[in-house]
């Protein structure tokens, strides 16, 4: 490899987003290119959130380690497959959002080259992927039912609704009321304690389709013990960085369901491996997104193609978030599908004036 690219790229968000920590309006995504002596390039996305509230790393800290620690290990080592690389870059501990941006700029480069599809690499067998979208915490009740009616009506097949403590019960009940048919679930981004539990026995006779990460991430126990006591399945996000902890959680008992995310887990290849766990203990598997840009989101729907992704995955299309984004074509999702790409790589083109005139930081390391 000859030299990697690091842009900070900052996209305005059409609706904020507020979740039980933090609300934001724009978002600051790290795009990383990998550019070969023959002149083959490989794109893949940091989508870190700008401060420490959802896991530990912020965009200043994976420039940070992106430029002192993960650009230099990659230019340093040789490998054919991304897997190889991934291995290499697993010396570096935790900075899964960082390591993720590097590891699908390696299968971009693996894949584009190869001439395969990057959905078929990663051995998925979905032609399109079932879209799920993920709802903020709105001022009001009557925002949130408008905000839902309008997702129901583009055809989303299920609607995740951010909860936190006073923005609990009551909203998601009037939801459930108006719109019976569709699949609801919640997140509470580790908002809560077990001494909570009532409220979650009050959401448990709600007819969800699961719970989300409702206590911090290290609490496995808390886990365990609330889906001792209720039926709907807990989801686990936050909690699992690594596959290891997806093993821990499974031997536990602290789940029946996981989100993989591409950018949590430190890529794709330690997320088909989460896939493949989580398949052979019977745990059904959803990809979860952190608002990436195209280049991100491109990974997700290639990931959210293998056969255990049976839930809708929050991959919906670029107009949720962004005016315009940072791909040639935005990704779009029609009647709750979003169409995984049959071309070799990503499937999607960086479009690169775009990305330059949003640029607001940039370096290469050779
Ligand atoms: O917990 O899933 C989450 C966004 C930022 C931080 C945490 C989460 C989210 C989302 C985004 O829900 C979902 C998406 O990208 O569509
Ligand atoms: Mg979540």
């Amino acid at each position: 490899m000859m030299r990697i690219s690091l842009r900070r790229v900052r996209l305005p968000l059409v609706h904020e987003f507020r979740t039980s920590s933090h609300a934001k309006r724009f978002l600051d995504h790290i795009l990383v290119t990998f550019e070969t002596a023959d002149g083959a390039e490989g794109w893949g996305e940091i989508a870190s959130p700008s401060g420490p509230f959802y896991a530990a790393e912020t965009v200043d800290s994976c420039w940070a380690v992106s430029r002192d620690f993960l650009a230099p290990l990659v230019l340093q080592t040789k490998w054919d497959h991304p897997a190889e690389l991934a291995a290499a870059m697993s010396r570096v501990r935790g900075n899964h959002f960082a390591r993720a941006g590097f590891d699908v700029a390696a299968w971009s480069l693996f894949t584009g080259r190869s001439g395969i599809p990057l959905s078929q690499a990663l051995g998925g067998t979905r032609s399109r992927a079932e879209a799920g979208v993920s709802l903020g915490i709105e001022s009001t009740i009557d925002e949130l039912l408008a905000q839902v009616s309008a997702r129901v009506a583009e055809g989303y097949r299920r609607i995740k609704l951010k909860i936190a403590p006073e923005w609990d019960v009551q909203p998601v009940r009037e939801v459930r009321s108006a719109f019976p048919g569709v699949r609801v679930h919640v997140d509470a981004n580790g908002a809560y304690e077990i001494t909570d539990t009532p409220i979650f026995e009050e959401l448990d006779a709600l007819g969800l389709l699961m719970i989300e990460q409702p206590f911090p991430p290290r609490d496995l126990l808390a886990h365990v013990a609330l889906q001792r006591r209720i039926s709907t399945p807990i989801c686990l996000d936050e909690s699992v960085e690594e596959v290891a902890d997806l093993a821990t959680a499974l031997t536990l008992g602290a789940c029946r369901i996981l989100n993989i995310k591409v950018s949590r887990m430190g890529g794709l290849t330690p997320a088909v491996r989460a896939h493949d766990l989580a398949r052979s203990a019977d745990v059904g598997v959803w990809c979860g997104g952190m608002h990436e840009f195209g280049i991100g989101r491109a990974a997700n729907v290639a990931l959210s193609s293998l056969p255990g992704f049976t839930l809708p995955s929050d991959v919906s299309g670029s107009d949720k978030y962004y005016a315009r984004d940072v791909t040639t074509h935005p990704i779009v999702c029609t009647d709750g599908y979003v169409d995984v790409p049959s071309s070799p790589g990503l499937g999607w083109e960086p479009d690169l004036a775009f990305i330059e005139s949003q640029t607001v930081d940039r370096v290469t390391v050779t």
